[in-house]
């Protein structure tokens, strides 16, 4: 039953076996996260309850379970119509803020509905008075559970905090909750239909949080390593540092580099080379079109996983953390492979307004096996179709269908169209021209970025 999946579940996380090990705030969000849910179900299920308790039973009750299926979900909500609802949580470490905002809300109007419907509940009976009351301590309990978490939440984020006595507080009372849930959906079937219902608006309403969490999930595969990644307080700045802390996978995760605190996903290399690159610039399939203009250069587009450029505001953002190096790994339609290798590389690395300064190419010191086909772009601002930077007297963006730090214009257009091997057209394609020539169209590009040697730990 419901409770046994809870406690095997619960025996399986890595708090059971001993709080010393605690110290990382993945647990920690996974148990706010999970109380927010509770506490919105047992609401919003005691206010329909309490709405609809004369209506006919019609249909069997969903099933909630702390989840086994569904991997990385940590509540499934199973509809009698088959239809599910995954809860996730994000394993970085993010900002719950509003989440407690919402929480302490949630709180507020439960208590409300809880006191205006006291003479209700005193006309319902049995059981079912027992079961509301008994609703309304263990939610009041959580609440105040809650609270002291969120104090330990905000300092774990210090870096200083320990979880304390609390979480294995809460932990009983979460199992006592479900059990209350699961005990009784006889009883209560519309109310847990309600239930997911309401969960089905807090799904909408938290949209864009479950999306971005989702994609974290994605891209956190080994369970153990997880934790590993808030360790001490801080945030990854690069891809680099999600190395450092253990995650040795190719796939998305999020940084926050220093002058972009909000943070995005980028596609980190975990392999390649020693591992730790993050990946701005990827051709594969010529399934994006590249062929863009400046805000969309500024902003990023395509898909993280498959073809994209990441944006100049988060390359620059990136760039000026520290001394990087650049790799670009490079395909032909024979299956060779070739890379190239700057030893420094930044854009908009000396600007006051980089976006306005053109995001100058700062790049130096060149090796590989694709020979130097961008040194000759150090110091050359870049140039869209519809923003001429560049050296020539046309816009070589446009002259080259690509967008590039072109001078007068170019040995390499990476972000060319994508032609696909030879062309009869002349350097419009994805070229490399000290490996290729200007006349092919490489299979596939690979731009990434990494702390330079001196400068890692
Ligand atoms: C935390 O770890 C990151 C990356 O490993 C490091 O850059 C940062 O300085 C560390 N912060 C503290 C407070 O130790
Ligand atoms: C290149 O590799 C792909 C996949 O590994 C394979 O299907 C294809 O036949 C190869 N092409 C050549 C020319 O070797
Ligand atoms: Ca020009």
């Amino acid at each position: 039953n419901v409770q046994d999946r809870w406690e095997s579940e619960a025996n399986g996380l890595p708090f059971s076996k001993g709080l010393s090990r605690m110290s990382c705030g993945y647990l920690l969000c996974t148990i706010l996260l999970f109380v927010a849910v509770l506490l919105a179900v047992t609401v919003t299920g005691t206010i329909l309850f309490m709405n609809h308790y004369h209506a006919p039973v019609t249909e069997g009750p969903p099933l909630i379970n702390t989840n086994q299926d569904e991997k990385n979900a940590l509540v499934t909500i199973e509809k009698v119509d088959g239809s599910r609802i995954n809860i996730f949580i994000d394993p970085n470490c993010p900002d719950y803020n509003n989440n407690f905002l919402r929480l302490e809300g949630v709180q507020t109007s439960l208590l409300h509905s809880l006191t205006d419907h006291d003479m209700d509940l005193k006309s319902v009976k049995g059981q079912d008075r027992a079961l509301l009351v008994n609703l309304a301590e263990e939610v009041a309990k959580l609440s105040a559970h809650a609270g002291q978490l969120k104090m330990d939440y905000e300092a774990l984020r210090r870096g200083q905090g320990t979880l304390g006595q609390d979480l294995n507080t809460l932990q009983t009372e979460q199992g006592r909750l479900i059990q209350l849930l699961s005990e009784s959906q006889i009883n209560m079937v519309k109310v847990v239909n309600s239930v997911s219902d309401a969960l089905n608006s807090m799904q909408k309403e938290q949209g864009v949080l479950k999306t971005r969490v989702k994609a974290d999930l994605q891209r956190a595969p080994v369970r153990g390593l997880r934790p590993k990644s808030c360790n001490n307080g801080s945030r990854p700045k690069d891809c680099y540092d999600i190395y450092m802390n253990g995650q040795r996978e190719d796939g998305i995760y999020s940084v926050f580099p220093t002058h972009y605190p909000s943070g995005f996903q980028v596609f980190c290399d975990m392999t390649t080379d020693g591992g730790g690159w993050t990946v701005f610039q990827r051709r594969e399939d010529g399934s994006v079109n590249f062929f863009r203009g400046w805000e969309a250069y500024r902003e990023g587009f395509g898909k993280i996983t498959g073809e994209h450029w990441l944006g100049m505001k988060r390359i620059h953002a990136l760039t000026i953390q520290a001394n990087y190096e650049l790799r670009i790994d490079l395909e032909d339609f024979e299956n060779s492979t070739a890379f190239a290798h700057y030893g420094t590389f930044g854009v908009g690395l000396f600007s006051v307004d980089p976006d306005e300064d053109g995001y100058p190419l700062t790049i130096a010191d060149y090796s590989g096996t694709a020979g130097d086909s961008l040194l000759k772009h150090n110091g050359m601002k870049f140039t869209t179709k519809d923003q001429d930077n560049d050296h020539s007297e046309n816009n070589c963006a446009s002259f080259y269908h690509g967008a590039w730090w072109y001078r007068n214009c170019h040995t390499s257009n990476l972000n060319g169209q994508y032609l696909k091997g030879h062309h009869t057209s002349y350097a419009d394609g994805i070229e490399w021209s000290s490996w290729t020539g200007w006349q092919y169209s490489l299979k596939y590009s690979e731009m990434k970025i990494r702390p330079n040697k001196d400068d890692k730990k």
